[in-house]
């Protein structure tokens, strides 16, 4: 493999003189060498092969236990002017940033290889396809990066003499937190990992680039990159296809809505996964949101993941799969995975994700919350065959929704475009696993976005309510609250498979079929508009599901003035006038 660009040669010599690796090898993406890198990775210890006639390909990774999440605290926009990150990232100056993080590069990779990773987000050829190239000094890296991206060769190919593409610097450096930096630098189409190990802080083109950096170049370019699934829906009846985008925070079931499987009750519709965390949207020439996945794989929540809660997805970890912080049998079979709520006896005898001996009478859980499987996207047996369409696929509806014990109802539709702009400005949910910091604690995360928009988040609303309005057919806006408790704390709606149902009555309403109430916040259904057909659910349980309690609502206001208000003269007006309209609604 020979890269020809000459930029990328001449940063590429630069950052081996940074960090100084004994040796530097290039990936070219053949299955040849990347069983070389396995067999290296597992003889330095950072990979342990999983039994090959349960898991063959498996690879088993444990990371650093003080290394288990993305850091947010440590993540950083670095752009000229504060503002231009706005008040919601974490800013650092460029200078500070490269001054400060380069000296712990400097010399990191002493003793070590350096990997040089081509690597497209998108599919070849594609208008929206990206380039980048990670270099980095972990094979964990370079092998998850070969399920996630399109690497070595192909990516060479796009990115040919002069093309753009992302420079991406990873080391793992001592993986303290006192060096840890994720640091962005838009303007410089840069990204910069230090000390850490994990997932979305060293997958580079993932949250870094296919988020924070994207959606500063989707701002500047006229389209939106966006923390969303992408499904597709076939009304078995009609034969008509659908595409819906959904944005939910981290570990909140993106994964598992991307996968479902419609209730045998309940056949109407088949599902077709696209994509189950990242979506870049473009205005097609029919006015409508057009949607492409750019990443290749899964990098999903292990715990919880079961043959009820999500058979797609576990059969999509059968094989060619790397598993990191999650049980390792050893009695009674050996070398198989396990993870709580698989819904399968525990082994009698395993490893736990800290490399300890577990049994199921062991006090901790076995799993960290927040393991994961790293899945080739191919493998999943729902698959649509248009996930790696270059022009993607087109858009009828966007969910917002998030993690909501009391307050949102089940489902409701906007009014309209800029008041689904507003549902997702003012979107709450509990935190997770997913990042390091406090479990269960409610916080606003607009569009699920927080974490990983690599700008102002008030000219990102503005970025919003512009693409609706340049959109002849831009998709409708739901928000949907699978997680509403009862007094007992126990969930009133089942989930998983019936989220068909609610799927459903999006659909109808996009086509005009199904009825709603109007209420303050949006369109409600009434418990007669939804499909229900051999569920089993009391008409109080759905009535508390589809309430809107406007003093409830009402209280929320002063916590959404104060977060939207924090955006000062970025806030577009149209924002502000939504906050008003509910205000007013919600007093009538
Ligand atoms: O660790 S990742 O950021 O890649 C996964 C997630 O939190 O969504
Ligand atoms: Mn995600």
């Amino acid at each position: 493999m020979e890269i020809k660009n000459k930029k990328a040669l001449e940063w590429i010599d630069e950052m081996v003189k940074l960090c100084e690796p004994d040796k530097v090898v290039f990936c070219d993406g053949s299955a040849e060498q990347n069983k070389q890198f396995e067999d290296d990775a597992v003889a330095e210890g950072s990979m342990e092969r999983l039994n090959p006639d349960l898991l063959p390909g498996c690879l088993l990774h444990r990371t650093d236990p003080n290394d288990v999440a993305r850091t947010e605290k440590l993540t950083f926009i670095c752009t000229k002017k504060k503002e231009d990150a706005g008040p919601i990232n974490n800013w650092m100056s460029p200078e500070e940033a490269y001054a400060e993080t380069g000296a712990n590069f400097k010399g990191s990779m002493k003793g070590k290889t350096m990997y040089v990773i081509p690597f497209i987000m998108g599919v070849k050829g594609s208008d929206f396809a990206k380039v980048g190239i990670e270099l980095t000094d972990s094979l964990y890296v370079v092998l998850n990066m070969n399920i996630m991206t399109k690497m070595g060769q192909v990516a060479v190919d796009q990115l040919g003499e002069d093309g753009e593409f992302t420079k991406c610097l990873h080391a793992r450096g001592d993986l303290s937190m006192e060096k840890r930096r994720i640091l962005h630098f838009p303007e410089d189409n840069t990204i910069w990992s230090f000390a850490s190990g994990y997932g979305g802080n060293v997958l580079l083109g993932k949250k870094c680039l296919a988020l924070r950096i994207a959606s500063w170049m989707a701002k500047q370019e006229g389209w939106m990159a966006e923390h969303m699934l992408i499904l597709g829906l076939t009304n078995k009846k009609t034969g008509k296809k659908y595409y819906i985008a959904g944005a939910f925070p981290s570990a909140c079931g993106k994964t598992n809505l991307a996968m479902l499987i419609p209730p045998k009750e309940f056949p109407d519709y088949e599902i077709e996964t696209v994509g189950d965390d990242i979506a870049w949207i473009r205005i097609g020439d029919d006015g409508r949101f057009w949607a492409v996945n750019p990443e290749n794989g899964f990098f999903g929540v292990a715990p919880g993941t079961s043959m009820k809660s999500n058979p797609n997805a576990l059969l999509t970890t059968k094989k060619n799969t790397i598993f990191t912080n999650v049980v390792k049998t050893v009695e009674p079979v050996e070398g198989n995975v396990w993870w709580e709520g698989m819904k399968v006896d525990p082994p009698t005898k395993g490893i736990d994700w800290l490399g300890r001996e577990w049994t199921p009478d062991s006090e901790e859980k076995g799993a960290h919350p927040n393991s994961r499987f790293t899945a080739p996207a191919c493998q999943c047996p729902c698959i649509s065959p248009n996930w790696e369409d270059p022009q993607g696929v087109p858009l009828s509806a966007i969910l917002f929704g998030g993690r909501r014990a009391k307050t949102a109802p089940l489902v409701f539709q906007s009014f309209d475009w800029n008041h689904g702009t507003f549902l997702g400005a003012t979107m709450c949910s509990e935190t997770t696993a997913a990042a390091t910091g406090a479990v269960g604690v409610v916080r606003r995360d607009p569009m699920a976005m927080r974490p990983f928009c690599g700008y102002d988040m008030g000219e990102y609303f503005g970025h919003w309510i512009e693409m609706g309005a340049k959109a002849k057919k831009a998709p409708k806006i739901f928000h949907v609250n699978w997680f509403k408790q009862d007094e007992n704390g126990d969930f009133m709606w089942p989930g998983y498979g019936d989220n068909a149902r609610v799927l459903d009555w999006i659909i109808r309403r996009c086509e005009g079929e199904a009825g709603a109430k109007e209420t303050a916040i949006g369109y409600v259904p009434n418990p007669e508009d939804l499909n229900l057909n051999g569920l089993d659910i009391d008409a109080k349980t759905l009535d508390a599901l589809l309430e809107v309690d406007k003093e409830v609502w009402k209280a929320e206001l002063p916590g959404m003035k104060e977060f939207l208000g924090q955006f000062g003269s970025t806030l577009p007006a149209e924002i502000q006038a939504q906050l008003d309209a509910l205000e007013e609604r919600l007093n009538k």
